[in-house]
């Protein structure tokens, strides 16, 4: 559309055209300073009037902050510049013109609450540190892509629109569906199982869940971005392996990728997590919550972990961990039991010391265990059909998990709340933008 250059490979020599947004405009006189934005930088311009034609100086005047100029003219050394360079313009084109009243600051010298920042997110992502992160978000996803297309999978999407949950009745959105009941998907966990199970052996998803959360807490979305991974032939801690691995691989990729971005947010160096990952049991996972004075009332075994019992773990291991043996009894119908002790369970959680990452584990994949494992949790193997009938027919053993996408870059750039890092979040006061 346009022949410009980039603000960052702009170098002294030859006209050349830069388009981007007025980051700044200083009038000191004589001399008009206009600081101009790209994608890749910002660059001086520098107008002086006695030169310039009527036209042009009558465009200065109009020019407001975030208007969407283009520039020609010639680059020359200038020791003083931000970047040793200068831009001397020889002709100005206004493209888009800014209101001058902006509904946030984009350089950030006046901050914003999130709330505001979330509902201009157009002009947030204007803000370096708001760019910063979904940079370093993309590194992170295709980090993990990458490591999954080397081992040996293959990325898989399956429907978003489903006939049932996984994940506990109770935090579905339901939807119209031509007069038949429908939901948006919790998990891919169904899918991906039959299509690891069925035949393609090793998959792996990005893609969004739906939870109707009741609470708006600082680390719950009702749509989140769910990073799934599911293997034929592979046992629980095979799959742990692979879970510590891809989030080492996301450190690893940011640090060396994304030099400038984590210096934007303020961090000189991540602290890359060791692998393997610690290993506690669920019953000694109680017991640390119990002993830490931390909690209102003593856990019992066989409760879930609460928030509070999770950080006080957390601040114990002060490292990623894995949580294993859980009772069966509160993993998912789709979780194998233990074959010595069935009241514990092939599941585990990868936690991050301020939350849980992940969730995953062996499958039952034993066609008359698992219909007496939907019985036991109350659910009706009828409404699994499409699901349940496919173990009749040579099933392997497997084994995956999911991962939050979000929550994993929350905790990586130790963000306080994991809005800052989807773009348009939806929470229960939240479905616009
Ligand atoms: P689970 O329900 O534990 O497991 O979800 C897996 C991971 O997804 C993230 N997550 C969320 N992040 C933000 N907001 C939410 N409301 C939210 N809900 C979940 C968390 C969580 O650890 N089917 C299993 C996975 C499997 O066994 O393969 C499942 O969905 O980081």
């Amino acid at each position: 559309m346009y022949d410009r250059t980039l603000i960052n490979s702009s170098t002294p020599g030859g006209t050349i055209t830069v388009i981007g947004w007025v980051h700044e405009v200083r009038d000191l006189g004589g001399l008009t300073f206009l600081l101009l934005r790209d994608r890749s930088g910002i660059l001086q311009a520098k107008f002086e009037k006695e030169n310039l034609s009527q036209e042009i100086l009558s465009l200065l005047d109009q020019l407001y902050r975030e208007s969407v100029v283009l520039l020609t003219g010639e680059i020359v050394e200038e020791k003083r510049a931000p970047n040793g360079i200068e831009l001397i313009p020889k002709t100005i084109e206004i493209i888009s013109l800014s209101d001058p009243n902006l509904p946030l600051d984009p350089s950030g010298k006046v901050t914003s609450e999130l709330s505001t920042r979330l509902d201009k997110r157009c002009i947030d992502l204007r803000r370096p540190e708001s760019r910063s992160i979904f940079e370093i978000r993309s590194e992170v996803q295709r980090s993990i892509r990458q490591h999954f297309y080397d081992i040996d999978c293959i990325e898989i999407n399956t429907p978003k629109i489903v006939a049932t949950g996984t994940e506990g009745g109770t935090d579905l959105f339901p939807i119209a569906y031509f007069g038949k009941e429908a939901f948006m998907n919790q998990s891919p966990q169904l899918f991906k199982q039959l299509v690891a199970g069925g035949g393609i052996e090793r998959v792996f998803e990005i893609g969004p869940i739906f939870r109707a959360e009741e609470h708006n807490t600082t680390r719950h979305l009702n749509e989140a971005t769910s990073i799934d991974f599911e293997a034929a032939f592979i046992d629980h801690e095979m799959a742990m392996e692979v879970a510590e691995e891809v989030i080492s691989i996301a450190y690893h990729s940011v640090s060396e990728n994304c030099h400038e971005q984590l210096q934007m947010l303020g961090i000189q160096k991540l602290t890359l997590p060791q692998i393997p990952f610690p290993r506690i049991s669920y019953t000694n996972a109680i017991e640390i919550a119990n002993e830490s004075g931390d909690l209102p009332e003593p856990l019992n075994w066989g409760d879930d972990l609460s928030t509070q019992a999770e950080r006080s773990i957390g601040d114990i291991m002060n490292s990623h961990y894995f949580i294993t043996d859980w009772p069966s009894e509160i993993k998912p119908f789709y979780i194998q039991d233990q074959d010595e002790s069935p009241e514990l369970s092939k599941g585990f959680d990868l936690m991050h010391p301020s939350m849980e990452l992940v969730s995953g584990g062996q499958r039952e994949n034993r066609y008359e265990f698992l219909i007496n494992a939907l019985e036991n949790q109350g659910l009706n193997p009828s409404d699994f059909e499409f699901y349940v009938d496919m173990f009749r027919y040579g099933m392997p053993p497997h084994s995956g998990w999911g991962m939050g996408a979000d929550r994993l870059v929350m905790s990586m750039l130790q963000l306080d709340n994991v809005r800052e890092v989807v773009l348009f979040p939806r929470d229960r006061n939240r479905l616009a933008p």
